[in-house]
């Protein structure tokens, strides 16, 4: 960013300069992997979920050239099955759940509020050490064979037919969800316990009601994964015939365990998102969020209503007309809560100061994209439309805008937002835009070719496929390599900062709450004296000094 931005940016003076800052505080490897600072649990959490973002996506590119011909491209239909389903399995359980949440939340949540720390520090280390044997073990299925069940380990292919390390991949789930369940349980007893003089909820930031919300999910929803995944694995090692027809079982009360908390989970998956592009919204157009109460119970409400939708993704599967019907209809509810977000975002940034830094173009490319992904989540609700849909491409498509488009690209908008507050270092602005242009160019030609490719009947997790569907297949591996590159040069230019970046200041953007009020990088203890709030988060209008542009 520039010098000027800078000066016009500042709103207050960091009144907790001094004190040394949680990263050179106490030096040696030890110092990291037995702190209790929320600061460096959440860095330690940034570099593991970027590290399984870089395993995910080399599978991607692993599959999307594998589909670049009709027939074999570089590997064999073995190893296709096995390379989607851990490309699945890494994205969703190592990086998409937790990476909001673990990496940006545990870092930022406490020092909005005003906090010195989480609620229960042990416990949010314990969480990481669960996170990391969980991580793990799922990845060991690597040297031991593989699997190739698809992510979603559909009975009886899981628990008989398959040969492969199916117990590693979902034991390692059924950890990692403790990591996920103490994460969230620590983050509502800290947002209820520790919040600081005068912060309100109503003035917390709104990434804060988004991890509230999220966390309620995490808590409610996960155990019925730990439950469903604990049940395949005896099913697999002693064959109790709970899922499995030929043993009495019935793998029907499988999909409907698995998507109880799997839907529900694409909101743990997205909500935190929703709450990351809040912020950047907010801050770098300088203007009060508009709606501020709309979008925080928006998140509420899209939390409790995302529990009784998860039928949708069992049309096909042989439920009653009935129930299909009642669950294409509560689908369509979530749409107006999402549909209430986009509209205020939307007018916040009406005649708002738009500042295209790096951060805003990864929101605004979050908004363009988001708005897709949930329009076409609403065909795939419609009973008629997804019978014919179902299983194909269009399908892959729609969930990578969402959760690519949506949180991946929000998680990467954020991580450039507070990077300097996390790092002390500002990244070379130029960079930083030319990684989201090029993530938002690639994006949409690797995905929204798909939208053509399954509305035309291509199926999902095939190998080979018709002569007719290649244009568009070559034309989505070329976009997976313009998405790749841009990620590649996004991360390469954060971690370029760390050495030649230039010193940030406590308050670059010139946001308003609390972890622009503190140093850059925070010190251990968060703020010299415990802040007292006297204002929202965006209000500012109010704030010393400040006229709100509008
Ligand atoms: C870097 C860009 C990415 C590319 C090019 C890519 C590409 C693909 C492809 C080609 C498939 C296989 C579709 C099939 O055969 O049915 C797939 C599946 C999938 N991808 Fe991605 N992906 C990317 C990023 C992500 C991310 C960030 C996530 C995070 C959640 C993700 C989640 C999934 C899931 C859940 C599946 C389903 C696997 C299955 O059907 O078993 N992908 N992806
Ligand atoms: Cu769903």
């Amino acid at each position: 960013m520039s010098q000027t931005a800078t000066v016009d940016h500042v709103v207050s003076a960091p009144d907790s300069g001094d004190g040394v800052d949680y990263i050179r505080a106490k030096s040696g490897i030890m110092s990291w992997l037995i702190t209790i600072d929320h600061k460096r649990i959440g860095l330690m959490y940034l570099a593991s979920v970027v590290l399984a973002f870089l395993v995910g996506g080399l599978f991607a590119l692993a599959v999307r050239l594998e589909l670049l011909t009709p027939d074999r491209t570089i590997m064999s239909a073995a190893g296709y099955n096995q390379a989607y389903t851990l490309h699945g399995a890494v994205m969703v359980f190592l990086f998409i759940i937790p990476s909001i949440p673990a990496s940006l939340g545990n870092f930022l949540l406490p020092i909005m509020i005003g906090a010195k720390d989480v609620a229960f520090p042990k416990l949010n280390l314990l969480s990481l050490y669960v996170f990391w044997i969980g991580a793990l073990i799922t990845l060991s299925s690597l040297v031991i064979g593989g699997i190739d069940t698809g992510w979603t380990f559909y009975v009886p292919y899981s628990s008989r037919v398959s040969t492969t390390a199916v117990i590693n991949v979902t034991l390692g789930a059924f950890i990692m969800g403790f990591s996920s369940i103490l994460t969230g349980l620590n983050f509502i007893v800290t947002m209820h316990k520790l919040r600081a003089p005068g912060m309100s909820w109503y003035r917390m930031p709104l990434l804060c009601w988004a991890l509230y919300a999220t966390s309620l999910v995490q808590v409610v929803a996960t155990p019925v994964l730990g439950i469903t995944l604990v049940l395949l694995i005896f099913e697999r090692a002693f064959s109790i015939g709970i899922f499995d027809p030929a043993l009495g079982g019935d793998p029907v009360l499988y999909q409907h365990f698995f998507w109880f908390y799997s839907h529900p989970a694409v909101y743990i998956m997205i909500l935190p998102g929703f709450g990351v592009i809040s912020e950047l919204i907010a801050v770098h157009s300088r203007r009060k969020v508009f709606g501020y109460k709309a979008i925080a119970f928006s998140s509420v409400a899209i939390a409790l209503v995302g529990f009784l939708v998860w039928g949708h993704h069992m049309f096909v599967s042989g439920q009653s007309e009935l129930a299909g019907t009642i669950f294409s209809f509560l689908t369509f509810l979530v749409a107006i809560p999402s549909g209430i977000k986009v509209f205020n975002w939307t007018s916040t940034l009406w005649r708002g100061s738009i500042k295209l830094d790096t951060p805003m173009l990864y929101a605004l490319a979050f908004l363009i994209l988001f708005t897709i992904g949930g329009l076409t989540g609403v065909f795939l609700g419609m009973l008629g439309v997804d019978l014919h849909l179902h299983d194909t491409y269009f399908v892959v498509a729609h969930f990578h805008y969402v959760m690519v488009g949506g949180t991946a690209v929000a998680f990467f908008g954020g991580l450039f937002h507070w990077w300097p507050k996390m790092t002390g270092k500002m990244y070379s602005e130029k960079v930083g835009a030319l990684s989201a242009v090029l993530v938002f160019i690639g994006f949409n030609m690797t995905f929204f070719t798909q939208f053509f490719l399954g509305s035309r009947g291509m199926p999902r997790r095939y190998y080979n496929y018709l002569d007719q569907f290649q244009p568009l297949h070559a034309f989505s591996t070329v976009g997976s390599w313009v998405l790749g590159l841009g990620f590649a040069i996004g991360i390469g230019a954060l971690l370029a900062s760390l050495k030649n970046g230039k010193k940030a200041p406590a308050n670059p953007w010139g946001g308003l709450s609390l972890e622009w009020q503190t140093a850059s990088p925070p010190i251990t203890e968060n703020f010299k004296d415990t802040p007292t709030v006297t204002h929202g988060a965006y209000d500012y209008a109010l704030a010393q000094g400040q006229k709100d542009h509008t």
